[in-house]
């Protein structure tokens, strides 16, 4: 099944269905009264978590979930059916996130969850509701309330006890396939992994889950390589295993490199506990392995493990290391770990789209396929552009105009305002600045952003 970690889906749960106005009318029961019954409430919209499931890709094929609608009242007191619910399945550590990313609306992290997300709208009163005893046969009904909708984010983030990262080759897959029965693609290029897999290490007569991501580059949390989001499935970790290829030259820059990309994506990754192994030992002499051991504990302060994830070298001893920081963890903090809602580099998932404009100011360029800036002097009305011409139109009246044929024959006033330009101020400019595109500029532009 393709893995699927966000999604943007639109949900709107039911109307209220309306009141009837109805009259009871049977033969020798005259002025039978208002009767009319009241209209169903609408669907909820309504997550369950479910077990078995890793991936949000469902929600790549359908992305609007609509409740229907309450049923209408009817006469003879019969009230309207209420309106079925939608139920979205998704899998344990889904968040639920606000349009902007960064608001959690849900944290959904136990299997069998079951959440009203959306609450249906409430049916409407019948006319048999509105009669009193100065109004004994009301032609009033309600219309019913309208359901809630919005646009949100699902997010999942993998639950794991221990996460792997380090660079592209670092050998992270590998440990995973010699400690699990997990099959991750392995092969000596980076970027092998493309996303994460999760696996069972049977370690000691206990169990704990392991996931491997894809490998980090420098850079990653502005984009590069795979980006930083995948890190979000090691953000429930209770400890990171960092793992350095040992047949590079720079193993502390290696080290470096990944600890600047935990801190960059922020959340609680770079103050997660984290063991460091210098891998493929097998491939080492023994003082180069003394050296580069030495090397990483110079940088990073800490103590360094040697393994190999190849030949099984050292392998028993950091997984021993993992499961007692694991067990530790779990008796401090018996819960699933906090993942705070971190926001990474948005990019539209495949097969959607998403909004024209981030907050950040960037736009989504189709034929660069990234990110790229709002060109703000394009847009035409901002100040700043403003003023530039204006400086522009000044300078060119004191040297006998370049700019004359271009722009100050559009002003017509443009020589003569330049005497006192100083008086004339920001407005005049401003609306020099917007007639060179469009005549009317201000109101147009206010419109535009
Ligand atoms: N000699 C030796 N080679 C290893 C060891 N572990 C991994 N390799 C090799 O290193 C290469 C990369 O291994 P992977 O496990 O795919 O590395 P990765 O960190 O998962 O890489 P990405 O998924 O691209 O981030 C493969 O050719 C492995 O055979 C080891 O302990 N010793
Ligand atoms: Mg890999």
């Amino acid at each position: 099944m393709k893995f699927l970690d966000q999604a943007k889906v639109y949900l709107k749960s039911g109307d209220g269905g309306p009141g009837a106005v109805a009259f009871r009318r049977e033969k020798f029961i005259e002025f039978g009264g208002p009767d009319g019954g009241d209209g169903g409430r609408g669907g909820d919209v309504v997550f369950e978590v479910v077990d078995g499931l890793n991936t949000l890709i469902d929600y790549r094929y359908k992305q609007h979930f609509k409740a229907p609608r309450g049923h209408h009242g009817m006469g003879a007191n019969r009230n309207g059916a209420r309106g079925a619910d939608v139920v979205l399945r998704v899998p344990v550590g889904t968040q639920i996130l606000d349009e902007d990313q960064e608001t959690v609306l849900l944290d959904l992290t136990e299997a069998g969850q079951r959440v009203v997300f959306l609450k249906g709208g409430d049916g409407g009163f019948g006319n048999a509701h509105y009669k009193t005893p100065t109004n004994r046969a009301p032609r009033k009904c309600h219309p019913g309330w309208p359901g809630q909708e919005r646009w949100v984010w699902l997010r999942l983030k993998l639950i794991a006890d221990a996460g792997l990262v380090g660079l592209p080759n670092a050998g992270k897959s590998t440990f995973l396939a010699a400690t699990t029965a997990a099959k991750p693609k392995i092969a000596d290029y980076p970027f092998t992994t493309l996303t994460p897999n999760l696996g069972v290490v049977r370690a000691g007569g206990e169990e704990f889950v392991m996931a491997d991501i894809p490998g980090l580059i420098e850079g990653a949390h502005e984009g590069h390589g795979l980006g930083d989001r995948f890190l979000g499935h090691v953000e429930r970790t209770r400890i990171l295993l960092h793992l350095i290829d040992g047949t590079a030259d720079d193993v502390a820059g290696a080290y470096r490199t990944i600890r600047t990309e935990l801190e960059a994506y922020g959340g609680n990754l770079a103050d997660k506990p984290e063991i460091i192994g210098l891998n493929k030992a097998d491939a080492l002499l023994d003082e180069e392995i003394a050296g580069k051991k030495a090397a990483l504990e110079a940088e990073s302060g800490a103590e360094v493990m040697v393994l190999s994830g190849a030949t099984g070298q050292g392998v028993q001893q950091v997984l021993y290391r993992l499961l007692t920081a694991i067990k530790e963890s779990k008796a401090a903090e018996p819960g699933i770990i906090n993942a705070p809602a971190t926001r990474s580099i948005p990019r539209p998932p495949v097969g959607q789209k998403m909004a024209e404009e981030t907050e950040d100011g960037l736009v989504w360029d189709e034929e660069l396929g990234d990110w790229v800036e709002v060109d703000q002097g394009a847009a035409g009305g901002s100040p700043a552009a403003a003023d530039d011409l204006e400086d522009d139109l000044d300078d060119a009246d004191l040297e006998d105009g370049d700019l004359d044929e271009t722009d100050i024959d559009e002003d017509g006033a443009g020589d003569a305002g330049s005497d006192d330009e100083d008086e004339s101020g920001d407005d005049d400019g401003d609306a020099d600045g917007a007639s060179g595109h469009d005549g009317d500029g201000e109101g147009k532009h206010g419109d535009g952003r």
